[in-house]
């Protein structure tokens, strides 16, 4: 059900959990990405279009920084996905309901019958169906099968054609059972008769709901579908079917949110059993792939400790960026994968990223690994202060006899140190007078620039 939008989703908000800048290029991409599955599903693109300048401008504002703003754009992508799923509208049964269903031909109707009759019977109701589509003609015995199936009864009139005459002559009966599901006929599309109809049954039945049932396929035909059915034939809510085959279901969900009208089941299957109660935060939260927005939260957090955030800004404010930083900010990315993660969080190595091609990546990498090897051959000074390391060529022949490096590795390291070191000092020293990321961007830039690969 909507596999590719909630591979997508997960993806987007993945990484916005795991960027360290929320940059321009980053920002555009994932709006890319976002409206791309979006449109996919079948949203309308106007909507997908107000949610991208949202999008955007949050992620660009200058207001919030860091894990603060992180938040606010992954909240606000949760609020705005969960507001054009529409309302939830929770259904809260009388000692008597009676609910029919509404739709065009095909439309899912008697077979979600059955799948209601199965959800209500076992939580305690007396569920009946009344058959009173006289347009088909397997229809009634058809009804009488999905009612078989789930063991509930079923009242049906074959051979009368006045849907009215079938209601009255059951309506006794009917009385016995506290929910009572009423079959009405289709047609190909809704027109003057089917109105006349729905509305004539509706008066009689007393319908205390009249839920349109709608197909997930139709897409965004849903929204005109909906809308007529409510402006004419008084609809309380809506059950889309089909939800599990069509990648198209974003179109008839939103659809619902456009025209006004809650979804109150969604259908996902065949099977009496695949019927679910509708309720946007909880089907979002599946998209996702999440519990709720907690735990999308506390991803963040998880990514990028507010700690450790802080004791790496006190250390660039003191000018400070030794090998053992070097290393500590390697071995913890280590974790994390690929030196692709690894360069985008060096400030600076991010752009550089972009240029380069994969092969260049995996080469980069084992350089690294390199690197790990050598600083772990130095001592305790060499570490703290590299500098010393320039001045004595013995220290670097030791350290590369020691780790498998050759001398100019070694030399290329302290030179990749140094240029680090500089970098952050120099941030240090802006970070004093309250950087803000735009100056931070064009630092990195410019020493992304300077790095060599
Ligand atoms: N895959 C799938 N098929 C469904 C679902 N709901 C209904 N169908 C199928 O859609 C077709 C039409 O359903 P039906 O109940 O006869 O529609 P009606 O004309 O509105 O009464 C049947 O083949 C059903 O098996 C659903 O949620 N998922
Ligand atoms: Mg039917």
């Amino acid at each position: 059900m909507l596999d590719k939008l909630s591979s997508t989703l997960r993806k987007v908000t993945d990484r916005v959990a795991n960027a360290v800048f929320l940059d321009k290029n980053l920002v555009d991409s994932l709006v890319r990405d976002l409206q791309r599955a979006l449109i996919e599903a079948d949203v309308n693109v106007g909507l997908v279009m107000e949610i991208s300048k949202k999008l955007r401008e949050e992620a660009m504002s200058e207001r919030l920084k860091g894990v603060e703003k992180k938040e606010h754009v992954i909240k606000l992508l949760h609020d705005e996905l969960i507001r054009i799923l529409g309302k939830s509208r929770e259904l809260v049964l009388g000692k008597k309901e009676t609910w029919m269903m509404v739709g065009l031909y095909g439309a899912g109707k008697t077979t979600t019958i059955g799948k209601l009759a199965a959800y209500y019977s076992k939580r305690g109701r007396k569920v009946c169906a009344v058959g009173l589509d006289v347009h088909r003609p397997a229809a009634p015995e058809q009804l009488k099968q999905v009612c078989k199936k789930v063991g509930v009864e079923c009242f049906i009139s074959p051979k009368e054609k006045d849907p009215l005459k079938i209601w009255k002559s059951y309506e006794k009966e009917i009385k016995k059972y506290n929910l009572v599901l009423v079959d009405t006929a289709g047609r190909d599309a809704l027109d003057d008769e089917l109105v006349e109809e729905i509305k004539k049954i509706s008066k009689v039945v007393k319908a205390s709901e009249s839920f349109l049932v709608m197909a997930a396929d139709i897409g965004q035909a849903a929204k005109k579908q909906a809308q007529t059915f409510k402006d004419s034939a008084n609809i309380s809510g809506v059950i889309i079917t089909r939800m599990d085959s069509t990648a198209k279901a974003g179109g008839a969900l939103t659809a619902c949110y456009e025209s006004d009208v809650g979804v109150v089941f969604i259908g996902t299957g065949e099977k009496p059993s695949d019927l679910e109660s509708f309720d946007p935060e909880a089907f979002l939260s599946r998209l996702l792939g999440m519990g709720d927005l907690k735990s999308l939260m506390e991803k963040i957090h998880s990514v990028m400790d507010k700690k450790e955030i802080e004791r790496q800004q006190k250390k660039l404010q003191e000018g400070k960026f030794t090998l053992r930083d070097l290393q500590t900010q390697l071995g913890s990315m280590e974790g994390l994968g690929s030196m692709d993660k690894i360069m985008g969080m060096i400030p600076g190595l991010g752009k550089v990223k972009d240029k380069i091609g994969e092969g260049k990546i995996e080469e980069q990498q084992a350089k690294v690994q390199k690197w790990k090897h050598a600083i772990n051959s130095m001592t305790e000074e060499e570490i703290e202060n590299p500098v010393v390391l320039e001045k004595q060529t013995s220290r670097i022949q030791r350290i590369a006899h020691g780790s498998g490096c050759s001398t100019s590795e070694i030399r290329m390291l302290i030179k990749q140190w140094k240029m680090l070191s500089e970098m952050m000092k120099e941030q240090g020293k802006m970070m004093e007078g309250k950087m803000d990321q735009k100056t931070m961007m064009k630092m990195a830039r410019k020493f992304g620039k300077k790095m060599r690969f």
